[in-house]
């Protein structure tokens, strides 16, 4: 059966290669996507969440815009990785799709609230502070949701700062109520998607698709290559977010550990450092997982086959 899914974005290159996976992949059920300012504001990474169901032809998919600035922070986005209109590179289409006129918090309770409980998989690739509102708004969505599936954080260091992960240092309160829920939280940080890393033969696999999504796909990698070389010395770029989705697809993508986690908000150094306490044995009530070590060539493999399966939507239309 596939699994159900409400992806909580801020797209960004890596959140929209992790919608085209959502979508294209069988073993998922997208029920709703949601955004969250963070690469850019909200108003434009709403609008390239749109412009990626466009090119990837989803309909039927309620999209709704969430909190416009972190609980307590004021607004910081990330140009210098994802360009001034937060996915710099490709040729975005006009949006068609509408808008679903709730809040992406309403949305969130109300998609969790509307099926089985355990049904429901939360996959947050952006700042939490949608999915820590919908939690404070709504408490029993907490018991009632299977699975938090988020990429964020790191173990073993940061990239906004020397302990800080971007998606958590921008909002580290809401990622302090995230992570203090009961719920099942599998925490993709940095440690593991700085593996999934977009090498030539990634690229090369993707430009031989004769498929819009395929061309897609391979302007944002080149988009993204260019920033991460320069902005944080990467020679493949990491691509983040759909890390997290891969392992609501096939969890044997990588490999985890059962840690007890927890977000630094008074260090004056470490400010939103996700903590991780590896001491053994991890307590037999403990909730929390780190994700280690990703099988790179099964990952690029979910990805390529989700952007083939999806095929050509708009020349078909
Ligand atoms: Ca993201």
């Amino acid at each position: 059966m596939a699994q159900k899914i409400i992806l909580d974005c801020d797209p960004g290159h890596d959140d929209a290669i992790a919608i085209l996976l959502a979508h294209g992949s069988p073993e998922i059920e997208l029920l709703a996507v949601t955004t969250v300012a963070g690469n850019q504001t909200l108003e434009k990474v709403t609008r390239n969440a749109l412009a990626v169901a466009e090119i990837a032809g989803i309909t039927g998919v309620p999209f709704a815009a969430g909190c416009a600035r972190p609980l307590v922070r004021p607004v910081e986005v990330a140009p210098d990785i994802h360009g001034e209109s937060g996915m710099d590179g490709p040729v975005l289409p006009e949006p068609t799709l509408e808008l679903d006129s709730r809040h992406a918090v309403d949305l969130i309770i109300e998609t969790v609230m509307a099926h089985e409980s355990g049904t429901v998989t939360l996959v947050p690739t952006g700042a939490l502070t949608n999915i820590a509102i919908a939690a404070r708004k709504e408490p029993r969505i907490v018991s009632r949701v299977k699975e938090i599936v988020l990429m964020g954080g790191g173990y073993h260091g940061g990239n906004w700062s020397a302990t800080s992960e971007f998606n958590i240092i921008i909002d580290p309160e809401a990622a302090h109520i995230v992570f203090n829920e009961s719920w099942p939280l599998t925490m993709v940080g940095i440690d593991l998607t700085h593996q999934a890393l977009a090498t030539p033969e990634v690229v090369e696999n993707f430009r031989a698709m004769p498929t819009a999504p395929g061309r897609f796909v391979v302007d944002l990698l080149e988009f993204f290559g260019t920033t991460y070389l320069e902005a944080q010395g990467f020679e493949h770029p990491p691509v983040h977010d759909p890390c997290a989705v891969a392992y609501v697809i096939d969890p044997s993508v990588m490999t985890v550990r059962k840690t007890p986690l927890d977000i630094e908000l008074t260090g004056t150094l470490t400010l939103g450092m996700t903590v991780a306490d590896f001491r053994s044995p991890a307590p037999a009530d403990c909730t929390t997982q780190v994700a280690v070590d990703l099988d790179h060539a099964k990952f690029w493999a979910l990805v390529a086959d989700a952007v083939t399966r999806i095929g050509d939507p708009q020349s078909t239309a």
